[in-house]
């Protein structure tokens, strides 16, 4: 069977000092992102969240299986039943589950088990990942580097709600199986991978120091 291809005619190519100052502009843009605790409990449309979600669904993934799904919440009561778990399994990781090592790791950014933004803030975004699919309706085939692609979409997706001008979070209490009942996602496929808080920052949300604390080039890269 021959496949069909497209010529890519969407490609860009900037000049050279344009391109220089997208990608700086891109890193001081990206540079303002911060994960906050503190939201507002002003409202956020749904059409920003759609659009949103359909920029992290644009993510690559193995095979172009696309294998996560979304679930978008403003609902207060369905808010209000994960922030009620989410604080009892919560208060269990910080009454020591954790772990001593793990406990000291989180010391500087003040974290503990009262999660009031899951109520407070607009959105709750539970990222499931699919370990079946496929990339058309009613498929059931084995979906590739499920990790990795949900991964590169949750990125994407922080990224452009950051983009949009919204606060995120990236919330993972664990165990994260609670959220499949509440989001009617309790099957064989889906598995949540991630929730992220977006919303505004209320007026006293603050930045640890700690959560400043970036890793230079030299640190983090090498150039052979
Ligand atoms: N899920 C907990 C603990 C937590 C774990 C890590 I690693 C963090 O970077 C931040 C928090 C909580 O949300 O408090």
């Amino acid at each position: 069977m021959t496949e069909l291809h497209h010529p890519l005619n969407d490609f860009i190519e900037y000049p050279p000092e344009e391109m220089r100052r997208r990608a700086e502009a891109n890193l001081i843009e990206l540079r303002r992102r911060h994960s906050i605790r503190k939201f507002s409990d002003k409202p956020v449309a749904r059409e920003i969240i759609e659009q949103c979600i359909l920029a992290a669904a644009s993510a690559p993934s193995g095979a172009n299986h696309q294998p996560w799904h979304f679930v978008a919440i403003s609902s207060p009561d369905v808010k209000a039943a994960i922030r009620c778990e989410a604080e009892a399994l919560e208060q269990s990781f910080y009454q020591g589950r954790a772990g001593e090592e793990w406990l000291d790791a989180l010391k500087p950014l003040g974290t503990n088990a009262n999660k009031a933004y899951l109520e407070r803030a607009p959105w709750l975004i539970a990222v499931f990942s699919q370990k079946r699919g496929g990339v058309d309706e009613g498929d059931n085939k084995t979906n590739y580097y499920v990790h990795e692609s949900v991964g590169i979409a949750t990125g994407f997706l922080i990224q452009a709600l950051h983009h949009a001008g919204l606060g995120t979070l990236t919330h993972t209490p664990k165990p994260m199986s609670f959220l499949s009942k509440i989001c009617g996602r309790d099957n064989d496929v889906d598995r949540p991978y991630m929730l992220i808080v977006a919303g505004y920052p209320d007026q006293d949300a603050t930045v640890p120091d700690h959560a400043l604390k970036k890793k230079s080039l030299e640190q983090v890269a090498s150039f052979l």
